[in-house]
């Protein structure tokens, strides 16, 4: 049996150059100064982020509109492909993916990349509110209906399922491109994988994968008690004392894998393919598309309601035992051997910003409230 997790292994404190940036007038937010350290860093407002079921329809329009404005806004970082601000950052995720997936600095990355995005959002689009964050146990099971898709107060609807067929099609068939919502009309720079093909923004929603989101696979993931067993379960669904197949050949080359036709289950035994359980993959497979891509995946707008939720669940988590958990990290710093080395990931690594604001040490994002977020 071949498992499927692999498809989905997505896989300075102060040395802050940082803001510089970014444009800082109208920022009222400093994301880049603080850590463990300093728990309770002066923050001049701290940003509560909310369940996007739980905004009213005009908090939600004014967060769907800040993003299509990122979209019209021209690329800060010029990186290659990058044409929008919004492409910066599905850049800053595409040419890192190897290190910021299957190792160590999965949740410190996304949770960086989740609060530049915030600030972003607000100092370059005028946004006045938090990231918002989707409460997938909700829609587990049936994303399919999930109002998050609406067409006028959420991310649009559907792929418009020309393209549908075996369900494994979700996985890397990808063709699919939603034609409602705030971001039909956005053409993407960046993706498929590494590629740079100019195209849509592609979804399809399947119920079954999204059973992985039910809280049963986020409890699970709760009751383990270090980094080191905490995130591969987030992540990945592995347990510990589980094993975790590595990527099939040619994987995050920018080459879907050449999987045979077959039945997708998320209970093994019931299929030829078994994707892993995990809070982290029920979104990225039950939405499907660019979503469905462990490199290109920000090229959805979901993507950030998405991993603002996972980022939840892993403080929710630390704050379990926060003194010592918001030193814990473990793992490495890349999914492959680096130079044939492999290397512990500590709380002193750099992690790369692309220019989207300097670059931050993992020790600076541990401490939520460092960044001056809140969760509800
Ligand atoms: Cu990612």
């Amino acid at each position: 049996m071949v498992a499927l997790t692999s498809i989905l292994s997505w896989t300075s404190l102060i040395t802050l150059v940082a803001s510089a940036a970014l444009p800082e007038p109208s920022t009222d937010i400093d994301v880049f100064s603080h850590g463990p350290k300093k728990p309770q860093p002066k923050c001049k407002q701290v940003l509560k982020r909310r369940a996007w079921h739980k905004l009213t329809n005009r908090e939600k329009k004014s967060y769907l509109d800040a993003v299509v404005c990122l979209m019209n806004k021209p690329t800060k970082t010029k990186l290659p492909f990058a044409v929008s601000r919004f492409d910066d950052f599905i850049k800053l995720h595409q040419l890192q993916a190897n290190r910021i997936h299957g190792d160590g600095w999965f949740l410190p990355f996304h949770r960086i990349q989740m609060a530049r995005y915030e600030q972003v959002l607000r100092s370059e689009c005028g946004y006045k509110g938090a990231q918002p964050y989707w409460d997938e146990p909700r829609d587990a099971g049936r994303f399919s209906t999930a109002e998050i898709f609406d067409d006028e107060f959420g991310f649009g609807g559907d792929g418009s399922g020309e393209l549908g067929g075996p369900i494994y099609i979700y996985i890397y068939g990808l063709r699919s491109p939603i034609t409602t919502g705030p971001f039909a009309t956005y053409t993407l720079h960046t993706g498929p994988g590494y590629k740079n093909i100019p195209h849509c923004i592609w979804r399809q929603i399947a119920d079954i994968p999204s059973s992985a989101s039910a809280q049963q696979w986020i409890d699970r993931c709760m009751a383990l008690s270090t980094y080191a067993e905490f995130w591969p379960c987030v992540e990945n669904g592995i347990m510990p004392g589980s094993t975790f197949p590595p990527p099939p050949p040619g994987f995050l080359e920018g080459e879907l894998p050449p999987w045979p036709p077959g039945n997708v289950s998320v209970f093994p035994g019931d299929g030829e393919f078994v994707f892993a359980i995990s809070p982290h993959n029920g979104g990225h497979v039950g939405v499907g598309g660019e979503m469905g891509n462990p490199v290109s995946s920000p090229g959805d707008p979901l993507f950030y309601m998405h991993h603002t939720f996972l980022d939840r669940i892993w403080w929710m988590w630390q704050k379990k035992d926060l003194g010592r958990r918001v030193g814990d990290i473990a793992g490495y710093t890349s999914q492959t051997p680096l130079d044939g080395k492999w290397v512990n990931a500590t709380l002193e690594d750099e992690l790369d910003m692309m220019g989207i604001g300097g670059n931050v040490r993992v020790r600076e994002v541990m401490d939520s409230r460092g960044l001056c977020v809140e969760y509800d």
